[in-house]
């Protein structure tokens, strides 16, 4: 049932039901009165038609007074001639206008004028004259049928009478079949009449009964009724009438929300309810245009932070996949983090050693003036192990470690601040995906460091290795000929060193390798490359330095390896080594220098410094 049809079937309930109940009262009072008014009516018929017949009957005793005591009937009595009497009769009947008259006399007989039905007889009784009882005598001046019509026409009623032989006579067909009682109601010809009555002598002896009929009220429709009908049916179309248009305008109010609904649903955030009035339909639509207000609100918001993961995923793949250093990462790491949660500042802090403390090693924004909460939600997250949000006064801080996959060891932290909004569910997950991007990145990182050293570093010594070397001596000798400084180049071998093997075993014989590397390495500057040669060679490259200044650095390394006093493996007792040196070197702006020549020519040193007695330098030719 829609809901416009609910409201004219509420309206119908309401105001058709208690119409009719209204209408039922108004039947029930109408016909009450209608009852009243025919049983008044038929009252005063009764008393009219009961009234004429007492005139009626008044006049047919004056009649009977009037023939009784004429004296030529009297004559004619006595002189006991019938005929005589009966002219006479006849003449007296005819004179007080009887409509018949009766005469029984003891002596003579019967004798009458007039026949058919009458009523109101008067009956007396003949005196003579020696005052005995002569006989009677029954007058009537009016028939049944005359006093019916009479009754009819005065009181507008229909009439029957009935005497002991039967019906008399009847202004209404059909009445004849019924016994029609004193008072009451009756049913003729398929009508309802209500009937009263009265009764009186008959002529002749015996009761007569008058009977004034009218019509009930209960058959057909009346006026009152029907305009209790009328009234009823003028309500029951204003009532429909007015359900008609409250309902079509709460349907069309409705209509208007569904509309915008409906637009709302397709997308269409500018639809917008009329709030005219201070109904409960205005407060409905302010409310679905502030919802809408709200979703849309909502959907930007969402969309820009869409927009936002979006740059932010784009970003951290390319820049985590390009770049392999720990700084630019962690510079990548904080900016894609802030920018992507709408911080407003952000840090990521990292520790050297596995237990050491953390530095700051890249920031964002203003990152001092949110420094407190930062520290506090730094701290909260490296003890919960997770992401953990703090709010120091309006500022509200995420913080989360910077995890290696292997192990789980925390690398660092990458915290982002922002001022007087919290973080949504959304963003601090975005921030905690960010960081264990970061945190692998940068282990990768770390790993990526720790083989390119690898590559380059010899296993035993720590010193570069040979392919290392190479490429060092080649790039220093291509600076020279382009106008570079020169390079000096040192090379050593262990004297003797088959024999520290043949004695002390393998082992002590790697322990002297390390020891003589760790001596190059710390005499050696930030900008020379100590390499291992192999076996028990080793070079040093010397950048910018010259064949007098690589001889001296020979000389001191030299001098600080006779010096090493070096503890036996096996047993007590302690070993020394010494080691000879070649040092040859390229002067700068030398635009035919040859890396083979260089390698050469510290090689043919160092050959000459072992043949002319070892634990020297000699400078190359
Ligand atoms: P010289 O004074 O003429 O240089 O004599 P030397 O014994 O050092 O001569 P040689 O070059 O013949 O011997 C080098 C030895 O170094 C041979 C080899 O067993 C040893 N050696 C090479 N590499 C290693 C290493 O990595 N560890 C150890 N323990 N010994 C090595
Ligand atoms: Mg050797
Ligand atoms: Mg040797």
């Amino acid at each position: 049932m829609s809901f416009r049809n609910r409201l004219i079937a509420f309206f119908v309930v309401l105001v058709i039901l208690p119409l009719i109940v209204v209408a039922a009262v108004g039947f029930v009072l109408a016909s009450e009165s209608e009852q009243s008014k025919t049983e008044g009516r038929l009252l005063e018929a009764q008393r009219a038609s009961s009234g004429l017949f007492g005139e009626f009957r008044d006049r047919a005793q004056a009649a009977a007074r009037v023939i009784g005591q004429d004296a030529q009937l009297s004559a004619a009595i006595r002189s006991g001639k019938r005929a005589r009497i009966q002219r006479r009769l006849d003449t007296l009947a005819s004179d007080v206008q009887a409509r018949r008259t009766t005469m029984t006399l003891a002596h003579a007989g019967r004798f009458e004028t007039g026949r058919g039905d009458v009523v109101a007889p008067a009956h007396t009784r003949l005196i003579d004259a020696e005052g005995g009882g002569a006989g009677t005598l029954d007058v009537s001046v009016i028939s049944a049928e005359d006093y019916a019509a009479l009754l009819e026409r005065v009181t507008g009623t229909d009439v029957a009478i009935r005497g002991p032989g039967g019906l008399r006579t009847t202004t209404l067909p059909g009445a004849a079949a019924e016994r029609l009682p004193e008072r009451g109601e009756v049913s003729v010809g398929g009508r309802t009449l209500r009937v009263r009555g009265f009764g009186g002598p008959a002529f002749g002896g015996g009761r007569l009964a008058v009977r004034v009929l009218a019509q009930a009220e209960t058959d057909g429709l009346s006026n009152s009724a029907i305009v209790v009908l009328a009234i009823l049916l003028a309500a029951l179309i204003a009532a429909f009438a007015f359900a008609l248009t409250v309902s079509r305008s709460l349907q069309a109010q409705i209509q208007r929300l569904l509309d915008a609904a409906k637009g709302l649903a397709a997308g269409d955030f500018r639809v917008a309810v009329p709030t005219e009035g201070k109904d409960e339909f205005a407060a409905l639509g302010t409310q679905f245009n502030e919802m809408a207000r709200q979703l849309e609100r909502r959907l930007d918001e969402l969309q820009l932070e869409r927009r936002r993961l979006r740059e932010a995923i784009r970003r951290v793949g390319q820049s985590f996949g390009r770049t392999l250093e720990r700084g630019p990462l962690l510079e990548i790491a904080v900016q894609t983090a802030v920018d992507g949660v709408g911080a407003h500042a952000g840090r990521a802090a990292l520790r050297s050693g596995s237990q050491g403390r953390f530095e700051e090693v890249s920031g964002e924004g203003d990152v001092s003036r949110f420094r407190g909460a930062i520290d506090a939600a730094e701290a909260a997250a490296l003890r919960a192990g997770s992401t953990v949000e703090t709010e120091v006064g309006d500022v509200c801080a995420l913080s989360h470690p910077l995890r290696a996959q292997e192990g789980g060891r925390i690398l660092g932290m990458l915290s982002v601040a922002r001022a007087g909004e919290k973080f949504t569910q959304g963003e601090r997950e975005l921030f905690a995906y960010l960081a264990g991007q970061a945190g692998v990145s940068i282990e990768n990182a770390d790993l990526h460091d720790t083989v390119k050293r690898q590559a380059v570093t010899d296993e035993l010594t720590g010193l570069f290795n040979h392919r290392r070397f190479q490429e060092v001596i080649a790039n220093e000798v291509e600076r020279t000929k382009r106008g570079g400084p020169g390079m000096g180049l040192i090379m050593l071998d262990i004297d003797n060193f088959k024999r520290v093997n043949d004695t002390y075993g393998h082992m002590q014989g790697d322990l002297v390798l390390r020891e003589v590397a760790r001596v190059l390495r710390e005499s050696s500057r930030e900008i020379d490359e100590p390499a291992r040669y192999g076996g028990e060679e080793m070079a040093v490259a010397l950048p910018g330095t010259d064949l007098e200044g690589a001889y001296l650095f020979a000389e001191r390394v030299r001098r600080s390896i006779e010096a090493l006093d070096l503890p036996l493996i096996d047993g007590d007792g302690s070993l020394r080594v010494t080691a000879s040196f070649g040092a040859a070197a390229l002067p700068p702006n030398q635009a035919k220098a040859d890396k083979e020549d260089l390698v050469a020519a510290a090689d043919a040193a160092l050959y000459r410094a072992k043949r002319s007695g070892k634990n020297r330098t000699v400078r190359a030719e």
